[in-house]
């Protein structure tokens, strides 16, 4: 069965009112309705670039932002440089993408920068992925990240399918709370924490991170999985496993969200399958307060995020909303 795709805007409304959209009163055309505040973070649109995904350069960054992102998150960046595993790293599946890409990236002291130019160029928050093998290093890596110029980190603990690092730190409450609490201790800009959907409950690991102070939180990282070659009777990965993003897992991404915004109080960004304003108006609507966009750009490419932020502008405004803040959890409330 194909993806289904519904992206244009002047066809599928007016939608059906519902009993909170009936109150509302004529919306004023020439406020921004997009921008979000996020952890302190002061966003002009609620889309973000996900991490993994063109995350290396200033100039990819500046293109991304130009094309409507409202921030930047970077390819997940350790210490030492990591070439990654051997081709193949990715393969594509039926409304989706799985990788193993097995963390390549420069290296902390390389990649410093690549932040530091980025900042001279760029207008949107730019928020560092950082992963580490001990909360030492995630902490070591947050203050070389922030003294570079980064406006926010994101800790990258649930990458599925590196050994001793990701989902090993994020599936266990006592690591993840004791890499949170290093980090806040030594960094004074937002602390994310991106949860992994391999869990039994990520709510009640989305709250172990909160109590133990992380400002935000991205659902989700990839859904652990693999793809086998039936004419060769092989794995396609070279490592085997890797995760899947893309359409394919929007609705675990948009339930984990779902739960998180129900236990948690602090803001989540959802991350999964977003591909279309409908997609990212979902989000919103199960609680998130900005959305990762991934996948989407290698298979739209990055005109994705202006034509998402145009379709979120015409929905609020069609169905009378000022700010897209309104939304936010929306569909939590119980008539
Ligand atoms: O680099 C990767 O293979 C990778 C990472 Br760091 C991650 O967090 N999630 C993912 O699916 N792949």
């Amino acid at each position: 069965m194909p993806c289904k795709e519904e992206d244009n805007v002047q066809e599928t409304f007016p939608l059906r009112l519902y009993p909170w959209q009936k109150a509302r009163g004529p919306s004023d055309l020439s406020q921004n309705r997009l921008s979000v505040t996020l952890a302190g973070l002061k966003l002009a649109s609620p889309t973000m670039l996900a991490s993994g995904i063109l995350g290396y350069s200033a100039e990819t960054f500046e293109s991304i932002a130009e094309g409507g992102a409202g921030a930047i998150v970077t390819k997940s960046i350790g210490l030492k440089p990591r070439s990654g595993y051997v081709n193949p790293t990715v393969v594509q599946v039926s409304c989706g993408l799985v990788n193993a890409m097995g963390l390549p990236n420069p290296g902390m002291d390389e990649f410093a920068h690549e932040i530091r130019r980025a900042k001279t160029v760029l207008r949107v928050p730019l928020i560092a992925s950082i992963y580490g093998y001990s909360e030492e290093e995630y902490a070591q890596l947050a203050k070389k990240a922030v003294m570079a110029g980064a406006d926010a980190v994101e800790l990258n603990v649930s990458c599925p399918h590196v050994k001793q690092t990701g989902s090993e730190i994020g599936q266990s409450s006592e690591l993840l709370a004791a890499t949170v609490k290093k980090v806040k201790t030594i960094v004074d800009k937002p602390v994310i924490v991106k949860l992994s959907p391999n869990v039994t409950s990520i709510a009640d690991l989305a709250e172990v991170a909160a109590k133990a102070g992380a400002d935000a939180l991205t659902a989700i990282n990839t859904v652990k999985a693999m793809v086998i070659n039936a004419e060769t009777g092989m794995p396609m990965l070279s490592n085997r496993v890797g995760g899947l993003s893309g359409p394919a897992v929007k609705p675990i991404a948009l339930r984990c969200v779902y739960d998180i915004f129900e236990q948690v109080k602090i803001p989540v960004i959802g991350c999964g399958g977003i591909t279309s304003w409908r997609d990212a108006v979902e989000f919103l609507l199960a609680g998130a307060s900005a959305v990762q966009i991934g996948t989407a750009i290698a298979m739209k490419g990055p005109n994705v995020f202006s034509s998402i932020t145009r379709g979120v502008s015409v929905y609020l405004r069609k169905n009378g909303f000022k700010d897209v803040n309104e939304i936010v959890g929306l569909s939590h409330h119980r008539q």
